[in-house]
C-alpha cells in the first residue's frame, strides 16, 4: 500500500510549495541514466531523490496510482486550489505523455520534470486566479497560458476551455494541470518530429497512433 507520511510528506509539500514566479518552459526530460544523475547532484537534489523514493517505492518508478496519491495529498493541503481531486484516469494520461522511455511509469528524471512543472503551474494558477475563486475562468485562462509559456491562438484557447472546463466555463486545478502537462508533452512531441524546425511535420499512421493513443 502507498504510504506517504512523516517528515517526507512535509518535505514534498514544502518542495511543491516553493514559489517559482517566472516560469520558463523546460526542454524535454534528458535521458540521463540514474547513475550519471546521481553522481553530480546538489543537496537539494539529494533531498528530492529521498522524497522520490518515498513516493515511488521499491521499484523506483512512479505508477499512475502513486502519482494520483501524491497529487491528491498535496492538493488537500492547499484549500485555495479548487479541485475535485485527481482521478486515476487523469494520472494514467499524465504518466503516458511523460513516459519517454515507455516503462509505463515515471522514473526519476521523468518524475522530476513533471514535478517541477506542477510546482510552476501551481504558482501560475494561483497568480492568475485574479478573482480568487479558486478556479481559472475563461477570462483568466489566456493570461495564465501565456504566463506558462504557451502562446496559443484564440481557437486553441477556446478548444481548451471546451475540453477542460466545467459547465460554468471554469477550469479547476486538476484539469488545469492535466491540460498543461498534455500540452507541454504534445509540443515537445511535435518538436521532436519537426527535425528541421520548419514548423510542419509529416507523420505516417503508426507514428500518428503512437502519438495519440499513448497519451
Ligand atoms: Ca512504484
Ligand atoms: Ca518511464
Ligand atoms: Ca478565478
Amino acid at each position: 500500500m502507498f504510504m506517504f507520511q512523516g517528515p517526507f510528506a512535509k518535505q514534498a509539500l514544502n518542495i511543491i510549495g516553493n514559489v517559482v514566479s517566472n516560469y520558463i518552459p523546460q526542454p524535454a526530460p534528458p535521458k540521463t541514466t540514474y547513475a550519471v544523475a546521481k553522481s553530480n547532484e546538489t543537496e537539494e537534489e539529494r533531498q528530492f531523490r529521498r522524497v522520490f523514493h518515498q513516493i515511488a517505492g521499491d521499484d523506483m518508478e512512479v505508477s499512475p496510482c502513486e502519482l494520483c496519491n501524491i497529487l491528491n495529498k498535496v492538493v488537500t493541503k492547499h484549500p485555495d486550489l479548487k479541485t475535485d481531486g485527481f482521478s486515476l484516469e487523469s494520472c494514467r494520461g499524465m504518466v503516458a505523455v511523460m513516459d519517454s522511455d515507455s516503462t509505463g511509469k515515471l522514473g526519476f528524471v521523468e518524475f522530476k520534470y513533471l514535478w517541477n512543472n506542477v510546482k510552476a503551474w501551481q504558482c501560475i494558477y494561483k497568480q492568475y486566479d485574479t478573482d480568487r475563486s479558486g478556479a481559472i475562468s475563461a477570462d483568466e485562462l489566456p493570461a495564465a497560458l501565456r504566463a506558462a509559456g504557451f502562446d496559443l491562438n484564440e481557437e486553441v484557447v477556446k478548444l481548451i476551455t471546451r475540453r477542460y472546463s466545467d459547465e460554468n466555463g471554469n477550469i479547476d486545478f486538476d484539469n488545469f494541470i492535466c491540460c498543461l502537462v498534455r500540452m507541454d508533452a504534445m509540443i515537445r512531441a511535435f518538436k521532436a518530429l519537426d527535425k528541421n524546425n520548419t514548423g510542419t511535420i509529416r507523420a505516417n499512421l503508426p507514428e500518428w497512433l503512437q502519438l495519440t493513443m499513448y497519451s
